[in-house]
């Protein structure tokens, strides 16, 4: 792809980043109405453009890649990339690369959002204002649990487990265990004290709260399910940033509605855009919509980052944040 490659852009991306874009390539095609592109249109841009720079709402299975396509890049704006098969896309000679990094002290500020706004039940407590229902203070109204001090469970422990474990640990005191077999030193995560378990379930059965920081698709598919929620403490809240397939949803809706845990924080769901009505119906559930790395900073940021890729792609270069 020398010359003038072809560029398509799935989404609307901040406008600085689509002035980038516009200066340099010529022929490249913004989505201005901003609708998501649906798999006909993903695997005719597929076909069509040297670069496709995709998001976590282009499904891109392995059937997209079946019988060659165009494409020689694709530039995921996002860190999470299991809406993509990337055995399939290097199989058919396609370079894919994400954005680690640049959102993780975004992600992990709204990580910290849903553990505070579940544990007081803000979200209970600002319909009540809004609707007008509020009928004054007295003391045992919307009574939600401490969390200075209370122990904070992270499964996985990376870029954004690890700034999740330090918000928690040095702004609000809470004690950290953790699962991340490939994290051995707690101090190399910033939180020295951090105490690693073997299992899953140790986490589950020790924390206050509990949140998940590892990546979807395959391999962690329904970790959380109707056992593992009962291991976890009747008190206890579970948040969740990473991504919806790592969560059971019916077994979560149960766990919500029979106090088998106490609330949870969600920003993702296996089903996005659609959350299931029994979900929407729960008071002790907080619900944002994919808000993880949604500042006009990091967005900016992922779109500079994937345009570092591209260059170094275009130029010959090794991109510096390539997958698989
Ligand atoms: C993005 C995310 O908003 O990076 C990720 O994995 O989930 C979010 O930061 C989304 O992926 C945009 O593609």
């Amino acid at each position: 792809s020398d010359g003038d490659p072809t560029v398509v852009v799935t989404r609307r991306w901040p406008e600085p980043v689509e002035r980038q874009l516009r200066e340099r390539f010529s022929s490249v095609q913004l989505n201005t109405d901003d609708t998501p592109f649906g798999a006909d249109r993903l695997r005719e841009a597929l076909q069509q453009a040297d670069v496709v720079l995709p998001t976590v709402s282009d499904r891109l299975p392995a059937e997209m890649f079946a019988g060659g396509v165009r494409t020689r890049f694709l530039g995921n704006f996002g860190v999470g990339f299991n809406h993509i098969d990337v055995d399939a896309a290097a199989a058919a000679g396609v370079v894919v690369t994400n954005t680690p990094g640049v959102l993780t002290d975004a992600t992990a500020d709204t990580a910290m959002t849903l553990v505070l706004m579940t544990a007081r039940r803000a979200g209970e407590g600002e319909r009540e204002v809004r609707d007008g229902r509020w009928t004054g203070w007295r003391p045992t109204h919307l009574l939600g649990s401490d969390v200075t001090g209370r122990t904070i469970g992270i499964l996985g422990m990376g870029r954004i487990g690890s700034a999740v474990a330090r918000r928690a640990r040095f702004g609000f005191d809470m004690p950290v265990v953790y699962y991340d077999p490939n994290v051995t030193d707690p101090a190399s995560a910033g939180v020295p004290d951090a105490r690693g378990v073997g299992t899953v379930e140790e986490v589950l059965e020790q924390a206050d709260v509990v949140s998940l920081h590892m990546p979807g698709g395959a391999g962690n598919s329904r970790l959380i399910d109707a056992e593992r929620l009962a291991r976890m403490k009747a008190t206890a809240f579970l948040i969740n940033t990473a991504r919806g397939d790592i969560v059971d949803t019916g077994a979560l809706v149960k766990a919500l509605s029979n106090g088998t845990i106490a609330g949870a924080g969600l920003d993702v769901y296996d089903t996005e855009p659609e959350v299931p009505e029994a979900l929407r119906a729960l008071p002790n559930a907080v619900l944002l919509p994919h808000l993880g790395s949604a500042t006009w900073q990091t967005r900016v940021a992922m779109g500079e980052m994937v345009l570092d890729n591209l260059t170094a792609f275009l130029e010959g270069r090794p991109p510096p944040c390539r997958v698989a």
